[in-house]
């Protein structure tokens, strides 16, 4: 299988499920900051996503899968003994999907106003207001658990990918000590410094 990622883009969440399924990948980076997007290999992204954003699983039959969340299933599912997903079928896979839901959309996306170079500071800062509002409640919700679903699963893996984000932006998340030590104990885990490193990040 052949991932195309972005460094400490969205694309780090599979990236860390591909490691965390032990499952045999390449990578292959893309440029999103030139337009149109070119992949490193010199090939026009849209050729590959015509939506034009990372991340895209290519199979090994070829074909392309995209959308983190059906990615992240799709690899957890590959790999049913890892345990990165409840079982289909089960409430807990809907539990899963309820979590993945509300990162793609109340944090993954909450996110896009701040990088927007275009929103003025208050624009800014009411994004973050309302993603602060998001992520109380995560943490009353995460409460003293390790992990979203108590075991680790591919929602964590998307969640610190979201929220490792706050750093670049200069958005301290120390008021949330709890959350805190979910991130480092998300961050220590080999799979994870695996797949940063790979992406030349450091924790
Ligand atoms: N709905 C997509 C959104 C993916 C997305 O937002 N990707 C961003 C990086 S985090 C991207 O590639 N943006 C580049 C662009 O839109 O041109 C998903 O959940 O997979």
């Amino acid at each position: 299988m052949k991932l195309y990622y972005s460094p400490a883009a969205c694309s780090l969440s599979p990236h860390i499920v591909l490691a965390e399924a032990g499952l045999s990948y390449e990578l292959e980076k893309v440029n999103l900051r030139e337009t149109p997007h070119r992949t490193e290999s010199g090939v026009d992204f849209s050729a590959i996503n015509p939506k034009g954003y990372v991340p895209v699983l290519e199979l090994d039959n070829g074909e392309l899968l995209t959308e983190g969340v059906a990615i992240v299933q799709y690899l957890a599912d590959q790999v049913p003994g890892k345990y990165l997903a409840p079982a289909n079928g089960t409430l807990a896979r809907y539990r899963l999907q309820e979590w993945l839901n509300f990162i793609a959309t109340e944090i993954h996306k909450g996110f896009g106003p701040l990088w927007n170079p275009v929103n003025s500071a208050e624009i800014k800062d009411a994004a973050w207001a309302r993603l602060a509002s998001r992520i109380d409640w995560l943490v009353a919700k995460l409460g003293s658990k390790e992990y979203l679903l108590g075991e680790f699963s591919v929602a964590d893996a998307y969640l610190f990918t979201c929220l490792s984000w706050a750093k670049y932006l200069e958005r301290p998340l120390d008021g949330w000590p709890q959350l805190s030590a979910y991130l480092a104990r998300v961050a220590a885990r080999p799979a994870v410094q695996q797949a940063m490193a790979e992406e030349g990040l450091s924790a």
